[in-house]
């Protein structure tokens, strides 16, 4: 036998060695430890692919599993926003060091984002009616929306950049050509502008009480008359004690949740707040990507717009902590959300109903064949998408009851594909698909679905194309 290579023996022997006794031992240990690591990378993984319509469905995250990959860091955004053009103390009036300046420190925070939208939008209209620029504060998550568990959490607090969830003049865009109203500004910046000493203090309690329940246009107009009065550059709007007013807000739920918010209607939606809404550049990327899937995938012989909007039906499913909340809805005897309640849309607010899946599937029928009875062009809707916060039986159910009913495609938010900010802003994702669908069915409850119907009415979309169940 010819002899060993000298750095084949230097190889082997060590490993010979190792292998006996203590060496042995921590090679098992490794091996153990590596083995719970894959098992558990393998357990909490939360793209099971599954084979539906041919097309991978990604089931989401099991509640409080690890998600790949983490939450974005947005170090760009943040600075992008930090550096907007009308954070400049030199700037002409009523920008600049003696500018006008409204900030809304009775904004709901740490709740569902559009609960907090809506109130975002109607505060800058406010601002902007009392020629003020209006202060934005980042988005605050609530810990049981954030996409990712807590052991995940980069803060203590997850936060959004706003310019991540939206654009236009809300988060510091620009108002219509020629409209010299000062531009919004970061709560960063109002700290810069506006030092705490040199800020009025209006506290809701002192003003509310004077308007109590009163119609929205009075309630705005009592506000719009204080803003606009007062000489100060700096004002700063804070809560009442708790023990006087849990819904502190300027506009607050109880408000957006009955009929006095229509009064509103006239005047928000025709206001630049509204008109100049934009979707932001990162949700504008993740619709995009995601087209394909709602391609065509009927007979080349169907006549169809070529634009796959034109041909969808979108469905807001809103399930998870609704289910709950529907129950107490019932039991205040609650009406339907803010724009929801519009008296021109079709479907008007009735007693709450269990959202059977065959409920749903009825509504669905319903809602397309009225669309294209009253529809003067020639469509076809075959594509319906399905937007949702859950993944449980009661869906796969739905799917199934609804691909008896000659859709060619159904997607649903879990086929989408996005990357780290994407899914962080994931509900504006969902919500601006369904702003371009042909028909759109949502709850009558959901501050979602009311969000979507103001941006759907704001373009022009038939009150028929806005269906609730
Ligand atoms: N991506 C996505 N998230 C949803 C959907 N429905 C509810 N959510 C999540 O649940 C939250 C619901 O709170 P909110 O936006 O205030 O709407 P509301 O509670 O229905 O009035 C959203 O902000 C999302 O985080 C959905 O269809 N798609
Ligand atoms: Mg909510």
């Amino acid at each position: 036998m010819l002899p060993r290579p000298y750095y084949l023996r230097t190889l082997y022997f060590p490993v010979r060695r190792a292998l006996t006794s203590s060496r042995r031992r921590q090679i098992s240990v490794f091996a153990v430890i590596l083995l719970i690591i894959v098992s558990i990378r393998l357990l909490t993984n939360h793209t099971k692919p599954e084979e539906t319509f041919g097309a991978t469905v990604l089931v989401p995250p099991v509640k409080g599993a690890l998600r790949f990959p983490g939450p974005p860091t947005y170090k760009k955004l943040w600075t992008w926003e930090r550096n907007l053009p009308q954070h400049n103390l030199d700037l002409p009036f009523p920008e600049g060091k003696n500018g006008r300046f409204v900030k809304f420190s009775v904004q709901v925070l740490r709740l569902g984002w559009n609960n907090c939208f809506n109130e975002i939008l109607m505060n800058t209209h406010l601002a902007y009616m009392s020629n003020r620029a209006y202060v934005f504060p980042p988005y605050y998550w609530t810990p049981d929306h954030y996409p990712w568990p807590r052991s995940q959490f980069l803060a203590r607090e997850p936060t959004t950049p706003l310019n991540a969830l939206i654009s236009g003049p809300s988060v510091g865009g620009s108002w219509d050509e020629g409209d010299k109203a000062p531009r919004a500004v970061s709560d960063a910046w109002f700290d810069v502008v506006c030092p705490r000493s040199e800020r009025r203090i209006i506290n809701t309690v002192d003003v509310k009480p004077n308007i109590g329940w009163a119609e929205g246009t009075d309630i705005f107009a009592h506000w719009q008359k204080i803003l606009l009065e007062a000489p100060e550059s700096c004002i700063e709007i804070v809560p009442a004690p708790w023990e006087v007013d849990n819904f502190p807000q300027v506009f607050d739920l109880w408000l957006w949740g009955s009929n006095r918010i229509l009064s509103l209607w006239e005047s928000f939606s025709k206001s630049p707040t509204s008109r100049l809404l934009d979707t932001s550049p990162i949700v504008e990327s993740a619709v995009a990507r995601n087209k394909f899937l709602f391609l065509s995938r009927g007979p080349n012989s169907t006549p169809q717009p070529r634009d796959p909007y034109q041909r969808m039906l979108a469905m807001h499913v809103r399930r998870g902590d609704f289910s709950k909340s529907c129950e107490n809805l019932a039991r205040y005897g609650s009406t339907y959300y803010s724009w929801n309640l519009l008296p021109f849309l079709p479907d008007s607010f009735t007693p709450l109903e269990e959202g059977h899946p065959d409920r749903l599937k009825k509504k669905v029928r319903d809602s397309r064949s009225d669309y294209l009875h009253a529809s003067k062009e020639h469509h076809t809707l075959d594509v319906l998408y399905i937007l949702t916060n859950e993944h449980d039986e009661w869906l796969d159910q739905l799917i199934a009851a609804l691909r008896k009913e000659n859709w060619e495609t159904i997607v649903t938010s879990h086929q989408l594909e996005l990357d780290a900010e994407q899914i962080d802003v994931g509900m504006a994702v969902d919500m601006d698909i369904a702003r371009r669908a042909a028909v759109f069915i949502g709850n009558g409850w959901s501050s979602f679905t009311s969000n979507i119907v103001h941006r759907r009415l704001i373009e022009d979309k038939p009150p028929i194309s806005c269906r609730f169940y």
